[in-house]
């Protein structure tokens, strides 16, 4: 199941990759849970387009938020929020917000892709959620200093979370990280909670690390400008979290040859 879930988010990541915008200096994407402006995009664990209306109000309800309108989601493209899957938003709209424009989304168009007001709502698909007191799971950071938390720290985080955090700073800076605080449930191989590094924009190439337990972790220093946290808890068993603080440095490098070659002007000089 594990496995299926990989090689499928590995398909979906590739052809994610073609739907990414370079604007301002920042590389906007999504893949997973993504977040601006309170709003975000949520699948169902049983995976993509599996709620009905009833299902994915349930779901934003049960974060504590409820679906976003058409107004909330456009403010949240705005500022980067780019998801190539279809969702409920409110009053029974289907949507998603698209900032670059794509062969393999959106039609080639920019905007909120709109599949109207469905009439019948038993067709499934993802939730476009606003919460903008959310517990802090995950996001597009691209501040020059940063603590990133676990969710709902300094209490325990909670059972089965999934948080993936981009960062990414200007072109030709490092990232620095500094572990201040870091207690996940422990067993030898990291495999009930852990928190991953990659020193890349996904959880695929540039794996850095797998950590739990209480010791904590020395620093890490990315090679380019990118990295991703993704942070997994299982079903039973918590612990006090952590927090890390991430810091962009200058590199004293040529950017031209200092910068890991996947990371992003590879993939955005378009
Ligand atoms: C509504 O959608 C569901 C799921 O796609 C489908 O099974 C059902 O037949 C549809 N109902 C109507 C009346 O079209
Ligand atoms: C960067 O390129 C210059 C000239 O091509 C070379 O001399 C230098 O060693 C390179 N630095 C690194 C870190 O690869
Ligand atoms: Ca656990």
């Amino acid at each position: 199941m594990r496995l299926l879930g990989l090689i499928w988010a590995a398909c979906f990541v590739l052809q994610e990759v073609r739907a990414w915008g370079f604007k301002n200096g920042i590389l906007h994407n999504s893949i997973w849970l993504e977040q601006a402006a309170g709003v975000y995009h949520r699948e169902s664990r049983k995976g993509r387009y599996q709620l009905t209306y009833m299902e994915a109000k349930a779901v934003c309800k049960f974060e504590g938020g409820k679906l976003a309108t058409y107004e909330q989601l456009e403010a949240a493209r705005q500022i980067g929020l780019h998801v190539c899957a279809a969702g409920w938003f409110d009053r029974g709209r289907v949507g998603y917000p698209i900032v670059k424009a794509g062969t393999n989304c959106g039609f080639g168009k920019v905007g909120i892709i709109d599949y109207g007001y469905r009439l019948n709502k038993s067709e499934r698909w993802d939730a476009y959620c606003y919460n903008p007191n959310a517990k802090e799971c995950g996001g597009i950071l691209t501040d020059q200093q940063r603590i990133i938390q676990s969710p709902g720290y300094p209490e325990e985080y909670e059972d089965e979370q999934i948080c993936y955090w981009h960062i990414r700073v200007r072109y030709g800076q490092k990232i620095h990280l500094r572990f201040l605080e870091f207690d996940l449930e422990d067993d030898t191989s990291c495999l009930a909670d852990y928190l991953e590094i990659y020193d890349s924009y996904d959880d695929i190439a540039g794996f850095a690390g797998r950590f739990c337990g209480d010791e904590l972790p020395e620093d890490l220093i990315s090679t380019g400008n990118v990295m991703t946290l993704k942070f997994l808890s299982d079903s039973s068993v918590t612990a006090g979290g952590f927090q890390i603080e991430y810091l962009a440095v200058d590199s004293p490098v040529d950017p031209t040859n200092g910068t890991d070659p996947m990371s992003l002007l590879e993939l955005t000089n378009d």
